[in-house]
């Protein structure tokens, strides 16, 4: 067996005692089996907990509400499920209730006044629930009533535009497209979604470089790779399903770099949880050969020295065949990257130029199939579609991309957030989606692009939007600037969220609230009705749920928005909602209809695993203006905080997702019993006369503005001089809402200026 990490200090605070001990040197193996057994049994119980594990990830069950990683395409193990996951299904398939009862005996001021943790462990909202105008408390509302609420405030608007439609990543295909349908027939392209937040950046970068917004490669690319590099991710933590295709590439001989300023546990060893034997002894299989410690923000200087090093030697290391046929911007790009000295890359980089000409010299090995996974870690940066874009000119450099083991692999968040997008979930759909749901829908959308997320609290809290309607998620606590989003929100003369759990975002509300439960994805819709999803790797599958609902008063996302389009509508709408939400293969023609790539999709998505939706970029079709991939220009820069001050990254825990927060520990991190916490290089602590486990302020500094955190525990921890992290939500009101990425507009929650003083 593996021996324990050592406990380096353990301090009472706040009544609990905060420990921390070394970060960990694998990933998932016993541990996380029991971690979700204990999530499963303590919520859902033996019974319900084992039959949603059962089904999970199976073929004609249901889809992971967890991540968005694919499920193999061929024989599945009985098991296709991690420890996020089973943590996500115990959150779902809880037998307790939020109900009437709940509320009336909670105050708006108690529930605010309780953790996320609190939150989450009150179980499912059980009916429809209305905060009046002025009321301290819920109260419980038939369904009619609730969609007469909304269908008469949203037709009081002085115009559609007054209403803003937000999508979370976990909406099914057909919920997210019956959505979409609603917000244009009603007359707004308002759809922000979380993917404003999140991939963004990467949807962007990769439009303009090589004509899809999406990855191109598949699971088999994995085992065929020489090299992979997994870029500001942390895999074991958020996609642990991802390290079993690691392991299986790193078995077939594949290298894994990870670049990352924190070497994170999961990519420096893997115990598969699911091989009994390797689980017992703990024995792990090592993943990365190489850590990069790049300084936060120093990718597009690193990609940049990665590039220069292969130009040295053109002839041998460049691909100038794919060059030639393929691509445009060659020659200015390389001009860019002779002009580009290494003095400004290694500084910008943080890692030496040695460094460098090894990591480029592993990309060189074998048949240069490089592989590059990249998240959160690259896309919440001001230059993220800079940064992204330059990770795509290496590609092109080495022909890496529409050819087996090779290509590139934004890896995803929620488990459908890239099906939202394809079925419409965006402020700015291109025309001839438009004109096809025109088409086929009989309604007139509007071009006006719509507000993103960033704009639409500005919007709210100018006072331009009145409705805020949410399609999941937990809009007040993953925004940027917990506070400016709050005071947007209350703002409103309306706030409605479809959600299956209590959080935050109900607490901080318009003068009427709205809260609409609707099943989750594991349970039973229905006479066996199901739903689609997409993965991180354009593949549609089928998911239908199988537990009990957890109420009798819950209706399905799709339902919920039929029957408000109907309320709206009344009786003269060009739609048929009702008869759409009756059998959704109705809506799936119709999704045929409006979307390329869905032909025959009723048929199709019923075979085991699904199907592939067309990708050009796999084939070397480039849909972009020039028909050819184009090499990115940017100049290189890397955020520098003033002196004195340090950057600051939020990141995810291993006890949330996102928002909600399952427990209160970060098992690989060595962290148990903290989320107030901030990570801070021990010499930039000790430099500041802070001692570990001290309490400190943390204050933002965006021009003029100033944002404070109060009372954080300040703990060492390895990771380049001058950064720190805190977690997500916590520190978002740290997060500036102006600071957003050049084009893609997403908050930079990965580079915030901070200075810490102890409190
Ligand atoms: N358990 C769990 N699973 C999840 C989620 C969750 O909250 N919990 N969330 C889901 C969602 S929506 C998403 S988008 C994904 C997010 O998945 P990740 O992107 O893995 O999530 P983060 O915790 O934000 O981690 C960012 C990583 O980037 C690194 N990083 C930060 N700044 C830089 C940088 O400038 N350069 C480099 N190279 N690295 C950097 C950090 O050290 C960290 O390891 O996970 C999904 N899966
Ligand atoms: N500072 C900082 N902020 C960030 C990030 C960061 O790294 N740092 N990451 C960003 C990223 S990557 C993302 S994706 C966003 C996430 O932003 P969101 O997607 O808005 O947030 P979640 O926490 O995933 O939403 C959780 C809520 O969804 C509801 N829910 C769960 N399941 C269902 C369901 O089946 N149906 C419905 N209707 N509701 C359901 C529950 O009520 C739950 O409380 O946050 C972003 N915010
Ligand atoms: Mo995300």
């Amino acid at each position: 067996m593996m021996a324990m990490p050592k406990l380096l200090w353990s301090s009472v605070n706040e009544h609990e005692e905060i420990k921390q001990s070394e970060p960990k040197s694998w990933a998932a193996g016993l541990p996380a089996v029991t971690s979700s057994l204990r999530h499963i049994l303590r919520e859902a119980g033996p019974f319900r907990g084992a039959r949603g594990l059962l089904e999970m990830n199976q073929a004609g069950g249901f889809d992971c509400p967890s991540c968005a990683w694919p499920d193999p395409d061929g024989g599945r193990s009985a098991a296709e499920f991690c420890e996020n996951g089973a943590k996500a299904l115990a959150s779902e398939a809880t037998r307790k209730l939020a109900d009437a009862a709940f509320f009336a005996s909670h105050s708006i001021a108690d529930l605010a006044a309780q953790s996320d943790l609190w939150h989450d462990r009150q179980g499912r909202i059980a009916s429809p629930m209305l905060l009046r105008p002025g009321a301290t408390h819920y109260e419980a509302v038939p369904w009619s009533s609730a969609f007469e609420v909304i269908a008469s405030q949203l037709k009081s608007l002085a115009s559609p535009d007054e209403a803003v439609f937000y999508t979370s990543g976990r909406a099914s295909n057909e919920a997210a497209f019956i959505y979409q349908l609603f917000a244009r027939s009603y007359g707004t392209n308002n759809l922000p979604d979380c993917s404003n937040m999140c991939h963004e950046s990467s949807g962007l970068a990769m439009k303009e470089s090589i004509g899809v917004g999406k990855g191109t490669v598949t699971l088999d690319d994995f085992l065929e790779a020489d090299t992979i590099l997994c870029v500001g991710q942390n895999p074991g933590t958020n996609h642990p399903r991802m390290l079993g295709t690691l392991e299986d590439a790193v078995k077939k001989g594949a290298k894994i770099v990870s670049i990352n300023p924190l070497k994170e546990a999961g990519l420096v060893g893997f115990v598969h949880p699911q091989h009994p034997v390797a689980a017992l002894l703990g024995k792990a299989t090592p993943l990365a050969s190489q850590f990069i410690a790049v300084r936060v923000n120093g990718d597009l200087a690193l990609f940049r020295g990665i590039a220069k090093v292969l130009l040295e030697n053109e002839s041998a290391h460049v691909d100038a065949g794919f060059i030639r046929d393929h691509t445009r911007h060659y020659t200015d790009y390389r001009a860019l990257v002779a002009e580009t000295p290494w003095p400004e890359i290694t500084r910008m980089s943080g890692v030496g130029e040695d460094e460098i000409r090894a990591l480029a010299a592993t990309l060189l090995g074998g048949a240069r199939k490089v592989i590059t996974c990249w998240a959160m870690g690259l896309t919440q940066h001001r230059n993220s579609v800079a940064t992204i874009r330059e990770v795509v000119n290496v590609h092109l450099l080495l022909g890496a991309i529409g050819r087996p083991g090779a290509g590139l692999c934004p890896v995803r968040g929620h488990s459908n957030v890239q099906g939202d997008r394809t079925m419409g979930i965006f402020e700015k759909m291109p025309e001839s989606f438009l004109a096809a749901l025109d088409r086929e829908c009989g309604i007139s959308s509007p071009r006006a692009h719509g507000y993103e997320t960033v704009a639409a609290i500005h919007a709210m809290h100018r006072g331009a939007a009145k409705v805020f309607f949410a399609l999941g998620g937990n809009f007040l606590q993953a925004s940027p600037d917990t506070d400016y989003t709050a005071a947007a929100l209350r703002n409103c003369e309306l706030t409605v969220h479809i959600s299956t759990k209590l959080n935050r975002s109900h607490l901080v509300t318009g003068r009427t609230a709205l809260i609409l439960p609707c099943l989750g994805r594991s349970e039973r819709d229905g006479e066996g009705k199901f739903v689609t999803c997409e993965n991180s790797m354009g593949v549609v599958q089928l998911s239908r749920g199988v537990l009990a609902p957890a109420s009798s008063g819950l209706l399905s996302e799709v339902e919920i928005i039929a029957r408000l389009a109907e309320a709206v509508d009344g009786a003269a709408s060009p739609v048929p909602w009702r008869w759409l939400a009756e059998d959704y293969d109705r809506i799936r023609n119709l999704i045929e209809r409006v979307i390329p790539g869905f032909v025959n999709f009723n048929q199709r998505v019923s075979q085991p695993g699904g199907f592939y939706l067309p990708n050009p970029a796999k084939r070397r079709v480039w849909d972009t203006p020039g028909g050819k991939a184009g090499f990115s220009l940017a100049a290189m820069d890397v955020f520098q905080p003033s002196p004195g001050r340090l950057v600051l990254q939020t990141l995810r825990s291993h006890d949330q997702f996102n928002t909600t927060i399952y427990g209160m520990d970060d098992r690989y991190r060595g962290i148990s019993n903290a989320r107030r916490i901030i990570l801070v290089n021990p010499e930039d602590l000790r430099e500041r006369g802070i001692p570990p486990c001290s309490r400190v302020d943390i204050i933002s500094i965006w021009g003029d503005e100033r944002r404070t955190a109060r009372s954080f525990t300040a703990i060492p921890y390895e990771m380049p001089r001058g950064s720190a992290a805190a977690y997500f939500p916590e520190a978002n009101v740290l997060v500036p809402a102006g600071s957003q990425a050049e084009g893609s507009g997403t908050p930079t929650s990965k580079s915030i200026e901070i200075e810490i003083n102890r409190s």
